[in-house]
């Protein structure tokens, strides 16, 4: 996968260059590239932004120089992509957006700095972004956090890790509790069972403790899943477990 940032902020991609992405990129599975759109200015102070026609508050991004940094994107990569436009009134980033987005051959992320874009920008857009309903500066974090979790849909991405697919949200239930030795830490002991050796009680524990986290903190995920009877089962013993406490 081919991944360009448009961006006046390019330091700030560095750390995302390194750790696991920089990986990646060394093994070939990703080619990323930043570009600083204040590079393609055709003024001569490299203004970026300008004042909104009609009057109000902030300045605007303005169309040309981001309309040519895309042209060079699209001279250099043969084609520009599949453009998303950082914006907190677009549709809000999650586990499938990112899934989808890991289909495309090449992504370009447009992240402004402003309070907001000449609309005619949104010529060249596929597909607007949220991170969530709060205010960021800029859209930089949101671009890094929506190719963090792209990537690591990427065959090569996590290496011999967990698949990507094993994680959570993909079945829509939080992780059971986990544990490492000592199996007594101070008097704090580990649950009995997974110490026994017995797979399918360990595997019963482990869904339920799920289900038990999931009810009581992400009710909202629940609802997005299929419950077999063992699971609708369990779920019973939860809440009446919850009545006696
Ligand atoms: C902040 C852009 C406020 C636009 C009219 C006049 C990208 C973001 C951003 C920013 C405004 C994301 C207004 C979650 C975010 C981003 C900077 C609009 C209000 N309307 N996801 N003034 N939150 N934010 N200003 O802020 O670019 S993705």
């Amino acid at each position: 996968m081919r991944i360009d940032v448009l961006s006046l902020f390019p330091d700030m991609f560095t750390p995302l260059k390194q750790s696991i992405l920089g990986k990646a990129i060394d093994k070939g599975a990703l080619d990323f590239h930043v570009t600083d759109f204040r590079d393609y200015t055709e003024n001569k102070h490299n203004n970026v932004d300008d004042y909104p026609f009609g009057g109000g508050a902030g300045m605007l991004l303005m169309a040309q120089p981001i309309f040519d940094a895309m042209a060079a994107v699209e001279a250099q990569a043969g084609d520009k992509g599949h453009v998303v436009l950082l914006d907190p009134a677009g549709r809000k980033f999650d586990h499938h957006v990112a899934e989808e987005l890991a289909q495309k051959e090449h992504l370009t992320f447009i992240a402004g700095h402003y309070e907001g874009y000449d609309e005619r920008i949104r010529e060249l857009v596929d597909d607007e972004i949220s991170l969530g309903d709060y205010v960021l500066t800029g859209g930089e974090l949101g671009a890094m956090v929506i190719i963090d979790a792209t990537a690591r849909f990427l065959p090569d991405v996590l290496g011999n890790q967990v698949s990507a697919e094993e994680d959570s949200f993909q079945d829509n239930l939080l992780e059971f509790p986990q544990y490492t030795r000592p199996a007594d830490f101070r008097g704090r002991k580990v649950p009995e069972v997974l110490m026994s050796g017995n797979h399918a009680k360990i595997a019963e524990w482990r869904l339920k403790e799920s289900l038990r986290r999931t009810w009581l903190r992400r009710p909202d995920l629940l609802n997005q899943r299929e419950l077999s009877q063992q699971e609708r089962d369990l779920l019973d013993d939860i809440k009446h477990e919850a009545e006696f406490e």
